[in-house]
């Protein structure tokens, strides 16, 4: 049996819509994250007479366990080996946050099946091959600021990410804000987004420069700036999905209670700026220091259910 840690990550400068590809998850648009030290998702894989997933302690037989032995239909290709397996995974997040992520998931799986199945693939090769798994987990492969390169091949061999060096320390405050399921996907989400609406092109045809803006703000460890930007690719992100036909939104009255909060802080000086994915949450990204009381501001907002500080988090790794 062979076990794997990967983190969770959260998109600063988001991927949202993909170009066409059979079943490769090839983006359309580049994206620059930071992977996470309090969530992930830890995943033994050990050869069996047949396919099994377990998560949480529970068997798995709908179509997330049809997205798991397809990964493995792709490890054991690449490995040349025929024999079945069973997949034990177990996600550390807070209870029904709805952040559980496919980011760590299909990255703790790519390096626990590699390993289980005989193969030692490079960090490259991984991120490549978890990015099949789901988009986001190619970055979930490296630790820190990482950027996730959209390529332009058809094969999707350019399409990896790698870790960005830089000297700038940052915190995340995660700030739930329902404890219920997300409404849409985030898989058909930005589907139907790019399929429907008129604000997607801008999307695409702008997002390079935002990626430049973050690299350039990581490089001068630039706080301001690359909240700034962070910012900017997340409200226009989900003004896509506004445009889309028919239009829907990932907003609860809390995740707006809480963006409110974050500018009034902004206001009297505090470094903070805000991020929301497919889901209702907000992630605020602020220095170390001002972490705490950035937290404790967000707590005493009527709806919020849970905060928590995530410090930058490290690389996936073997851990038995
Ligand atoms: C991101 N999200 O960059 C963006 C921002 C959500 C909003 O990556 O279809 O679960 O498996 O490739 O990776 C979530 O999308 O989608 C995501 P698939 P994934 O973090």
């Amino acid at each position: 049996m062979t076990t794997a840690w990967a983190h969770t990550n959260i998109a600063l400068v988001k991927y949202w819509g993909k170009r066409p590809s059979a079943g490769l998850n090839l983006p359309a648009v580049g994206s620059l994250s930071l992977t996470l030290d309090r969530f992930g998702t830890e995943t033994s894989v050990e050869i069996a007479d047949h396919d099994a997933f377990l998560l949480d302690g529970h068997d798995v037989e709908n179509n997330e366990a049809q997205k798991v032995f397809l990964f493995l239909d792709r490890v054991r290709a690449l490995a040349g080996r025929t024999e079945k397996a069973r997949v034990t995974s177990t996600n550390h997040v807070p209870t029904a946050a709805g952040l559980a992520s496919s980011a760590s998931a299909f990255a703790a799986l790519a390096l626990a099946a590699t390993r289980a199945y005989g193969l030692h693939l490079d960090d490259k090769d991984l991120s490549i091959l978890a990015r099949q798994g789901s988009g986001s987990a190619a970055r979930s492969i490296f630790g820190g600021f990482v950027l996730w390169h959209r390529g332009t091949r058809d094969d999707g061999s350019d399409s990896c990410a790698e870790p960005l060096t830089t000297s700038l320390d940052a915190r995340l405050v995660v700030v739930r804000t329902t404890s219920g399921k997300k409404e849409t996907a985030s898989t058909q989400g930005m589907e139907h987004t790019a399929s429907t609406s008129p604000f997607f092109t801008a999307w695409v045809d702008t997002h390079p420069q935002d990626l430049r803006d973050a690299q350039a703000a990581l490089a001068a460890a630039d706080l301001p700036r690359l909240g700034e930007v962070m910012e900017h690719s997340t409200l226009k992100m989900h003004a896509t999905t506004l445009a889309a036909r028919p239009g829907f939104f990932y907003f609860q009255p809390t995740t707006i209670a809480v963006l409110q909060a974050v500018k009034t802080l902004r206001a009297q000086g505090t470094g903070a700026w805000a991020t929301m994915d497919a889901g209702p949450h907000v992630k605020i990204l602020c220095a170390p220091d001002d972490a705490a009381a950035i937290a404790a501001a967000a707590k005493a907002i009527p709806g919020v259910v849970g905060v928590d500080v995530c410090a930058p988090g490290s690389a996936a790794r073997i851990t038995a």
